[in-house]
């Protein structure tokens, strides 16, 4: 953070998520900046997360009679208003001093539910009693420590968290060019607070050492985390069909299409190409969630056509945090809210339901 005019004052310029995103980057240190935007590699990943949602045309249908779009979705029993949520991502505090609060109370203000990363920067209770009810999912990166995992789980439980979201897609660290060539250092003054009593890993000189890479989860975790608790599981950081599969058969009551906002290898596929081999895999059996370069409505609508349920937000909510604190996480997600409406509106989706017709034309000739 670099500037102090975090006052929650939503500038009069910030129209879409890409004037967040230029907003948030005058304000932020060339080195958290490029921790909040980059990827790894050469970033053929993150650029092409946003890209391939470009690539699409939508055929709108038009003379429909309407009385509003429908944007609400079901997602385990949940009626949900929008099929936005907050995707996990750590250390809130590197980018407005209120940190996950101010999310916290934008998701609360629009009801919207927020996947908490186990890398936040604020207790998971005190970010519990901030959100008034609005559904919170806890993003679990299972420790090398399973007494300490399994805690951290009792915790989320006992705070109210309603489902556990487990990523598995960074086992070990991407590498980020950007990032390291930035110099990022992550502050002194912002921590993992709930990993604060973790006991040290054991320590080596090399990070391919066998017993740390034995420590990386497996299938086997999944099966023990599936005896842990009662929650629904979500497992993000899916993208081969074949994983979709193995994930319901260990239990998983969800799964999320996720490359880590093309954070960890590059040339995965982006996530737009991902999602329909998923969705035709997974038999409709579980929701299916995505994320990864979703910057405007159309991309939401895109993202529903293809047989998502919902999809995470990830950068652009760090961008409003950024820009101006709750008030501009809040604006960001009324933002999509409100593209995303008139997407349905003008390609003749009067619910979500309707919206794979906007992908194809081909049936009608
Ligand atoms: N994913 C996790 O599962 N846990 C994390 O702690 C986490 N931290 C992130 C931190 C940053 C700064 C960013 C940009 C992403 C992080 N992610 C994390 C990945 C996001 O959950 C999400 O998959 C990705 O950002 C989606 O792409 P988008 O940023 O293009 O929306």
């Amino acid at each position: 953070m670099t500037d102090a005019t975090h006052q929650g004052v939503i500038p009069a310029d910030a129209v879409s998520l890409a004037d967040y995103q230029r907003l948030a980057s005058k304000r932020l240190s060339a080195q958290n900046l490029a921790y909040l935007n980059g990827g790894a590699g050469s970033e053929r990943t993150l650029r092409a997360n946003t890209e391939a949602w470009g690539e699409a045309s939508l055929w709108p249908r038009v003379l429909r009679k309407f009385d509003h779009a429908d944007t609400r979705t079901t997602i385990l029993n949940r009626r949900l208003a929008s099929p936005l949520l907050i995707g996990p991502t750590a250390y809130h505090k590197l980018f407005h001093p209120e940190g996950e609060i101010a999310t916290a109370t934008a998701a609360s203000a629009l009801r919207t539910p927020y996947i908490v990363s186990t890398q936040a920067s604020t207790s998971v209770e005190d970010i519990a009693n901030q959100a008034d009810g609005t559904p919170l999912w806890f993003q679990l990166y299972i420790q090398h420590d399973k007494d300490f995992t399994k805690q951290l789980i009792r915790r989320v439980e006992q705070a109210g968290y309603e489902a556990i979201v487990l990523t598995v897609d960074a086992p070990v660290h991407g590498i980020r060019n950007a990032e390291q060539r930035s110099g990022f250092r992550l502050s002194d003054a912002v921590e993992a607070v709930n990993l604060r009593d973790l006991p040290a890993p054991p320590q080596s000189a090399s990070a391919f050492d066998p017993a740390l890479l034995a420590a990386i989860p497996s299938w086997q975790d999944v099966a023990w985390l599936r005896e842990l608790t009662t929650l629904p599981i979500f497992i993000k950081g899916i993208l081969h069909p074949a994983d979709a599969v193995e994930a319901i058969d260990h239990g998983a009551d969800g799964l999320i299409v996720s490359n880590h906002g093309g954070r960890t290898l590059d040339q995965l596929p982006a996530t737009r190409s991902a999602l329909p081999h998923i969705v035709a895999a997974v038999e409709k059996k579980v929701p299916v969630l995505v994320d990864g370069g979703i910057r405007c409505g159309s991309d939401v609508l895109q993202a529903l056509a293809l047989g998502a349920d919902a999809v995470l937000l990830g950068r652009p909510i760090l961008h409003g945090l950024t820009t101006a604190g709750a008030a501009g996480v809040a604006h960001v997600l009324k933002l999509l809210q409100h593209e995303l409406e008139v997407a349905m509106l003008l390609t003749g989706c009067r619910d979500l339901s309707e919206a794979p017709a906007i992908l194809s034309h081909s049936s009608h000739f």
